[in-house]
């Protein structure tokens, strides 16, 4: 299937298209000035975190290309912009002072895009901590959380009248079990109550920071997004493995729809933090969720598919569920094609929460494709891979999920976090010798179906 398949006739004319990144992916670390250290920063400096070798350091140059990719943005026609704020870059150290500089970039970069009509939307936490506050716990510190807040509040009073779609948490579970659980992402953790603690706090810090973006700016959306997934199990299912299950879709996806917008943990995740740890997280810690819920997204890239077999690490206390993949299509980076499951999980924030709009935040393949004599990137694969999503999308807004948007991952070829450089989901290829940016044929096919759908043909 090709992009230029997708019936785009059936879909609202308010649809917004988008694209994503995110800070430390694009600007880098400290290493891109004017900044303070964060916790990605560390997490390279530790031999073999970054299965390439690379380091975040100077990104993609965006802090001086920005104005080149928001013309890449222009030109393909997209309508929102999603990006997230370096909180060492506008505020050095996590606490006190605010860092001028930081917050003159977000001015023009904000400023450049609503000269040419392409609606930001921002997130405030994209797993770039200042090391200070990890110093002193990180999230596993409720001070965390109320300095998110403080962060939040000015953050909304500084940028509210030019930014009215906020998301403060950038993909909780990743933040949790990824980088406090196995230890593949910053801090690099690998503690079974740190898992739990920040599991916590991040739905109060979701809670507590939509209230201080309300507190201080007009017409504010705010919302969280989740990397949520639909479960697959390939065998027959005993109840031991219905619970394991159970225990993954608790933690996965309804700790945070749960948390965040109703203020509720589910029983069998808290059992389960509890027989492991001794630690109960208490719902009544959680601040009123009513001003967070204005929408959700949802970044989506692959089921999770088990099969019968030894525990996984990475979902503390399932004993009965091994890892499996399942059909022979799979990106570069080896995660498998499913593209009925983001429509699945389409239908589950739906059934969830009815009325909620929700937004596809992410989704988007990794493929390595590079530039060929004559100096194109036929990427393909990723072309397929986004027919085949973005046509189940379409999909599920025709079987009536309430959904506003899509924004694929990535614009850009960026920083893969702990695989480095080597792994490319930008829809636009980024030479990283001399940082020339290429439109890639998924970023010009893509282009074509904002195009058609805005033309009505
Ligand atoms: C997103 O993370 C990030 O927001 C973005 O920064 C990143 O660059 C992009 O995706 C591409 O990685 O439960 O064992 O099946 C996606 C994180 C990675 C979460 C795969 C779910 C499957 C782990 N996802 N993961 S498992």
């Amino acid at each position: 299937m090709k992009i230029s398949d997708i019936n785009t006739k059936t879909l609202p004319k308010d649809f917004v298209w988008g694209v994503a990144t995110s800070s430390y992916q694009i600007e880098g670390g400290f290493e891109s000035g004017d900044r303070g250290r964060c916790i990605w920063d560390d997490f390279c400096d530790q031999p073999g975190a970054i299965s390439d070798g690379t380091r975040g350091g100077i990104g993609i140059d965006h802090i001086k290309r920005f104005k080149e990719d928001i013309g890449i943005m222009e030109l393909m026609g997209i309508d929102s912009y999603r990006f997230s704020f370096s909180w060492p870059r506008v505020q050095k150290g996590g606490s006190s002072d605010f860092n001028l500089k930081g917050l003159e970039f977000y001015d023009s970069l904000i400023d450049s895009l609503l000269e040419k009509n392409i609606t930001p939307n921002a997130t405030l936490y994209h797993w770039d901590l200042p090391s200070e506050l990890q110093a002193a716990g990180g999230w596993t510190n409720p001070k965390t959380t109320d300095l998110f807040g403080e962060y939040a509040a000015f953050l909304a009073k500084r940028f509210g009248d030019r930014i009215k779609f906020w998301a403060p948490i950038n993909e909780p579970w990743c933040v949790t079990y990824l980088g406090n659980t196995i230890g593949h992402h910053a801090p690099g953790l690998r503690d079974l109550t740190a898992t739990v603690k920040v599991a916590h706090q991040l739905v109060r810090a979701h809670a507590l920071a939509a209230q201080a973006i309300k507190a201080n700016s007009d017409g504010a959306k705010v919302g969280p997004v989740l990397n949520l997934a639909d479960q697959v199990f390939t065998g027959e299912i005993t109840p031991e493995i219905e619970n394991d299950l159970n225990l993954v879709s608790g933690m996965v996806n309804n700790w945070w729809l749960q948390g965040m917008l109703n203020g509720k943990y589910p029983e069998n995740v808290l059992d389960n933090f509890e027989k492991l740890t001794g630690i109960r997280p208490n719902e009544d810690e959680i601040p009123d969720t009513k001003y967070g819920r204005d929408w959700v997204g949802l970044n989506y890239y692959n089921a999770q598919i088990f099969q019968a077999g030894e525990g996984l690490e990475i979902f503390p206390g399932t004993k009965y569920l091994g890892g499996a993949w399942l059909g022979d299509e799979k990106t570069d980076i080896g995660w498998p094609w499913t593209p009925e499951g983001i429509r699945k999980t389409l239908h589950i924030i739906n059934d969830f929460s009815p009325n909620i709009p929700i937004y596809v935040t992410e989704n988007g393949a990794c493929y390595n494709t590079n530039l060929d004599s004559n100096g194109h990137v036929y990427d393909s694969k990723r072309e397929a891979y986004l027919a085949r999503y973005i046509n189940e999308v379409v999909k599920a807004k025709n079987e009536g999920v309430n959904l506003k948007g899509y924004y694929s991952w990535s614009l850009l070829d960026n920083f893969e976090w702990a695989f480095g450089y080597e792994m490319r989901f930008g829809m636009v290829h980024v030479n990283y010798e001399n940082y020339a940016r290429t439109l890639k044929q998924s970023g010009h096919e893509y282009s074509n179906l904002i195009k058609r759908h805005k033309n009505g043909s």
